[in-house]
């Protein structure tokens, strides 16, 4: 099965430029200049004029069917990478999470069976380490055979995923050792456990509570720490979601000694604010997520750190519950409220605004959608690019074409988007997995189930140079 793709504006991490592309089953055979494969006999043609042509998106950090313990994530495998696919993103890594006194080849098993023969896009795994007691940091070489070279702890949540340094520099040292990749949620979760303990005392049960007890200077200081751990362990490490100024600061100071550290924002942090927790009554949990929205100095700090490149990755953090029946667990206490905000939709329209309005040139976009994801997260340059080889994993994106983002018409499986009424200019009209046509005008128009299960790489810092 061949199929050509004509006249698009093909943008990569590294070029933009009029071509065409001819992909080959599941792999772009060819690139060249416009009509450069005209006398070819091929079964379809895309006829791209006007539209840029993108390597698949990647989002690096969704939570589909998250386990929580009063309630689980409202999108599952395929409710959530069909809505990942509309908005332009072709593969997924999520976090399987270990159970405390469970193995992590259990965790995989239990995320596979979640995500196997559903999920409509390519998807990969990092686990989620909780308890070396019941896994010594041994059990981490079987999963990098298994292709999950990176894993993510949480300096938050005491008693649930929260781990102590010791757990920490432990699973750096071995990360280090066997080529994996360390990500940490980076927040003080023992202090913020104690403000929020103190809040409740005092009935401060609203929604807002739930940000103003996670202080932005509570993840500088673990950053701050990890960055620090990661530093004596001789490791590479990424830091996840960055929220704030104060994080954000200690990834740039690192990079500035030369430490390989990394790190990612989301969309929330770019464009949503604490002036959400003030709405009345409940409607602020709506935006009850971890870390919370910050001011907007922070947002415009991370656009900084963006254009500065101290950041490299855009993901979601999509974990996506309710309002009815599942944020309104907390009603009468905050710490009740489902933490978890959608987003896998709508990430790559949302930093294309970025594009539009002048703040991140387009191959920068296109690099902190895809391509970095891809090195960083060993796919690359099987995803992440447009060449010869690589998987035919292409948006057809039209610059012109205007949408406002609302529930009422999202894919993803969630009573509210917390960009409800937003206008943005740019969408994905059409979307390519691995060389079949996934999304047609915005609407998905694939089979059940045709994702596959991404065994990833170890780690390359000398990749993610290039
Ligand atoms: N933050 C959230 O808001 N939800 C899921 C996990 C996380 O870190
Ligand atoms: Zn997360």
């Amino acid at each position: 099965m061949r199929t050509l793709i004509t006249n698009g504006h093909i943008v990569t991490a590294i070029a933009d430029y009029e071509g065409d592309i001819l992909i080959d089953g599941e792999k772009v055979a060819a690139v060249s200049v416009p009509g450069a494969f005209a006398s070819l006999q091929v079964d379809t043609v895309l006829d791209a004029q006007g539209k840029y042509i993108f390597p698949g998106a990647i989002d690096v950090h969704t939570h589909m069917e998250l386990p929580l313990p009063a309630t689980v994530a409202s999108d599952d495998f395929e409710t959530g990478t069909i809505a990942a696919a509309c908005g332009g993103t072709t593969t997924i890594i999520d976090f399987a999470n270990q159970q405390r006194g469970h193995t992590l080849a259990d965790a995989l098993q239990t995320w596979h069976n979640k995500a196997d023969g559903k999920a409509v896009i390519d998807y990969g795994f990092h686990i989620t380490i909780t308890d070396l007691a019941a896994a010594p940091e041994t059990a981490m070489d079987d999963m990098v055979t298994a292709g999950v070279t990176t894993f993510k702890l949480l300096m938050a949540y005491p008693g649930t995923f929260m781990v102590d340094d010791e757990t920490i520099y432990r699973v750096l040292r071995r990360s280090a050792k066997i080529g994996g990749l360390v990500m940490v949620h980076a927040e003080n979760g023992i202090v913020i456990d104690l403000l929020v303990r103190e809040a409740v005392a005092a009935g401060h049960t609203a929604p807002g509570f739930h940000a103003l007890t996670r202080p932005a200077i509570l993840e500088g200081e673990a950053a701050q720490r990890a960055i620090t751990l990661a530093a004596f362990a001789d490791a590479p490490l990424y830091i996840v979601h960055v929220s704030c100024a104060h994080a954000l600061h200690t990834v740039a100071a690192a990079r500035v000694k030369g430490l390989p550290v990394w790190g990612e924002t989301c969309p929330q942090y770019l464009y949503l604010n604490d002036s959400h927790y003030a709405s009345p009554g409940f409607e602020s949990a709506k935006f009850v997520c971890t870390p919370p929205m910050r001011s907007i100095a922070d947002n415009e700090a991370l656009w900084l750190g963006l254009q500065r490149r101290e950041l490299q990755v855009v993901s979601t953090d999509h974990a996506p519950f309710h309002f009815a029946g599942q944020k309104e667990l907390g009603l009468h206490d905050f710490t009740k409220i489902p933490n978890g905000l959608p987003g896998v939709e709508h990430r790559v329209v949302l930093l294309y605004e970025g594009v539009r309005t002048g703040k991140l040139a387009l191959q920068h976009f296109v690099d902190l959608i895809a391509t970095a994801p891809a090195k960083l997260f060993g796919l690359y340059p099987r995803k992440g690019t447009i060449a010869p080889g690589s998987d035919a994993d292409l948006v057809i994106f039209n610059p012109e074409r205007k949408m406002t983002i609302s529930a009422a018409t999202q894919h993803q499986h969630v009573d509210y988007t917390p960009y409800e009424g937003m206008q943005v200019q740019g969408i994905p009209e059409a979307v390519l997995l691995r060389g079949g046509v996934i999304v047609r005008d915005g609407e998905y128009v694939g089979g059940k189930g045709g994702g596959q299960y991404l065994r990833r790489a170890t780690f390359s810092e000398e990749l993610t140079e290039v």
